[in-house]
């Protein structure tokens, strides 16, 4: 009923444009997707179809076929345009066995190569999607990549370049075409590079230069910049059936890293993951890196028996921390970053990291950590969010984002993120399955929780 409310509401007031603004009833654009539409409907497409919402889904399906448009011109972020709309054809594909989500996955793929084309072949974070045919006069940046502004000295941002091989490896697979293997590969894997630059204490920073394959600053984060990286070292050596060692490995020392000089212990008995920068450490964790309990459970198995259960208490911990950053607000939702020094314990202490934007992260921990210990408390937690949502999030025309969790008024910063749909409610729903719906032995979750199947076979929802 969630995912209906949220999709009904975007379908009445903003189809074909990238977010619903459920307050003012209108649609939202943004600059994410360089030109692109309805990032909405192709975040949802696979929960709507996994959820059985036959009639939505075809509505869905419809908009891709009659008025999904590739001939853009616009400069788009190469990592938000692939987990988010190449992850969600894809999947859709894999559920459906439908062509036309499998030829936009490919012709959209086909427009991201030339961010690759950098001296390290590790990519720039923003690509202008122009027609590269039709360069010159009309499109004259067309094909042509930057670096994000913001980024220190043109770096490219560790867990935006090595957030691509999932979703390219099936891009290879279902063209024929090794490039898009190959370039991701060299991107994420890093083989000429990211295995030869020296790592501060074996951790990884977050800025890399794509030109001279060098570290540009030394933060390091398992949330923000740095989150999805670690995930998808991880699930490469699950996707692959497990053959992939090179990419466990680097999971697995790189988590070694963390744990030695990241984990901490609060006052309070809390475990949390601590950011670094520069050699000294920010005990703040950001709602981005509660996704880390999930993915230690998701890496535990196959381990060492020591190891193994070594990480899957590491998990937990985090996981109940992060469930403490909900329980103590006034509405049991999350602040976007919450912290452990001057007397405070999992709660966020400046007035900036107060909001919740519907994120996932929290519920996606839950849904991996009941599906791996079936303790039932996780289920309970993830209720808790349903009431949650349903109180303070849900508004007229959809789910908004609130501006503040600790009051029980909040205001509301009219957005429903077309993640809440991708992520958030697919999460909860598959908390409450089966373990064999989008069984975790068949299916890996690309990092917006799009389904691709492992060993590149065909299993159904
Ligand atoms: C999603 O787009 C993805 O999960 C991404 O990896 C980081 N965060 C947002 C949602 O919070």
């Amino acid at each position: 009923q969630m995912m209906k409310f949220a999709w009904d509401n975007y379908k009445q007031y903003a189809l074909g444009k990238n977010e619903l603004r459920p307050l003012t009833k209108n649609g939202h654009i943004g600059n994410m997707f360089g030109g692109l539409r309805g990032a909405t409907v192709i975040d949802a497409l696979d929960t709507l179809y996994i959820m059985e919402l036959e009639e939505e889904f075809q509505e869905a399906k419809k908009w891709v076929e009659k008025s999904f448009d590739l001939n853009v011109n616009g400069e788009a972020s190469l990592f938000e345009v692939n987990i988010r709309y190449i992850g969600g054809l894809l999947a859709t594909y894999y559920l459906t066995g439908e062509e036309v989500f499998k030829s936009k996955a490919l012709e959209l793929g086909e427009k991201l190569l030339p961010a690759f084309n950098t001296p390290t072949g590790i990519p720039r974070g923003v690509i202008n999607l122009g027609r590269q045919d039709t360069r010159s006069f009309f499109s004259p940046c067309s094909g042509m990549s930057w670096s994000w502004g913001w980024a220190s000295a043109g770096s490219s941002i560790l867990a935006e370049f090595g957030t691509l091989h999932l979703e390219f490896l099936h891009l290879s697979e279902l063209s024929g075409n090794p490039v898009f293997a190959e370039k991701a590969s060299t991107s994420h894997l890093g083989l000429q590079v990211l295995n030869r630059v020296e790592k501060p204490q074996g951790l990884y920073p977050n800025f890399l230069s794509p030109v001279t394959g060098n570290w540009v600053q030394h933060h390091v984060s398992i949330g923000g910049l740095g989150d999805s990286f670690y995930e998808y070292l991880i699930k490469s050596w699950l996707m692959s059936d497990k053959k992939d060692l090179e990419a466990k490995k680097m999971y697995d020392d790189a988590l070694e890293a963390i744990e030695k000089h990241l984990v901490k212990k609060s006052a309070g008995g809390l475990t949390y993951i601590a950011e670094w920068r520069g050699g000294v450490l920010d005990h703040k964790m950001g709602h981005l890196a509660c996704f880390s309990g999930g993915m230690i459970a998701l890496g535990a198995e196959d381990a060492g028996e020591e190891r193994r259960q070594r990480h899957m208490d590491l998990a937990a911990e985090i996981t109940n921390t992060c469930h403490e950053s909900y329980a103590r607000s006034d509405t049991k939702l999350g602040p976007e970053a919450f912290r452990f020094d001057a007397g405070s314990e999992a709660m966020a202490t400046r007035l900036s990291e107060r909001y919740y934007i519907l994120r996932p992260e929290v519920v996606e921990s839950y849904m991996y950590l009941w599906r791996l210990t079936h303790d039932p408390k996780y289920r309970q937690w993830g209720w808790e969010v349903v009431k949650a949502l349903e109180k303070h999030c849900r508004v007229e025309a959809g789910f908004s984002g609130i501006r503040d969790v600790y009051t029980t008024t909040p205001t509301h910063d009219n957005m429903q993120q077309s993640f809440f749909l991708a992520e958030t409610l697919k999460y909860l729903y598959l908390l409450f399955c089966e373990d064999d719906v989008l069984s975790l032995d068949d299916w890996v979750f690309n990092t917006e929780a799009h389904p691709l199947p492992v060993n590149h076979t065909n299993f159904k929802a």
